[in-house]
């Protein structure tokens, strides 16, 4: 088998839940950093490989896929020990509607182009921006709490989507200043993630380049 390469960015929310993703089911991949802080992924040889110009990339078997969920939901079908996906269709759809409250309403309003855009197009400053991050996520995570479950993780006794989406979300609010105490089963799930070695050793801080 070919070498796995992750095209990755140490601070990228969605590089964060592909990482995660790789530790969960013990796949052994190397990393390409790959900065955002330099426009490394808007030149034309990374842009063959993702034609958004976006992180991640995973290279695997020949092929570069992209986009966090459609790389997890590739590992998942491919590699099924531990499940990240259930099955059962009524808890599949549980679980990709908790995953989607962070990975199709919370992050997008929020990545590192919009925050930008808002900065340098719309004239915004910093405190604007602050407070914009932290509505988004306020709005996401008042729903989430409502469908957190009261014990365990969203997968139930092991990790799921929902908990490989939500950590890098919390990790993030955290470093704009969000208040996470109205959303305790949240802060529950992320810490008992936490006390995972592959929820651990995929932390920002963990990969980042030296
Ligand atoms: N929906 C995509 C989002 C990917 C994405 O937006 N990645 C960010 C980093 S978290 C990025 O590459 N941003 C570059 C840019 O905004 O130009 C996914 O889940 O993979």
């Amino acid at each position: 088998m070919s070498e796995i390469i992750l095209f990755d960015y140490w601070r990228s929310s969605a590089c964060y839940r592909v990482r995660i993703a790789l530790n969960l089911k013990g796949i052994a991949y190397q990393v390409a950093p790959t900065s955002l802080l330099d426009d490394s992924t808007k030149r034309p040889d990374y842009i063959a490989h993702n034609p958004q110009g976006f992180v991640p990339t995973l290279q695997i078997d020949g092929h570069d896929l992209t986009q966090s969920l459609g790389i997890i939901d590739f590992l998942d079908a491919k590699y099924p020990d531990p499940p990240l996906i259930p099955s059962d269709p009524l808890e599949r759809s549980k679980t990709l509607a908790q995953a989607m409250v962070v990975a199709a309403d919370i992050h997008p309003v929020n990545n590192l182009r919009i925050l930008k855009y808002l900065k340098n197009e719309m004239g915004q400053d910093q405190e604007a921006i602050d407070n914009w991050y932290r509505h988004w996520v306020n709005e996401g995570f008042k729903a989430l709490e409502a469908m957190a479950p009261d014990s365990g993780f969203f997968g139930g006794d092991a990790p799921n989507l929902a908990d490989i989406c939500l950590v890098p979300q919390i990790y993030n609010g955290r470093r704009f200043e969000t208040d996470l105490t109205t959303f305790p089963k949240l802060v529950r799930i992320d810490a008992a993630c936490n006390e995972l070695a592959a929820f651990r050793d995929a932390a920002p801080e963990q990969v980042k380049p030296a």
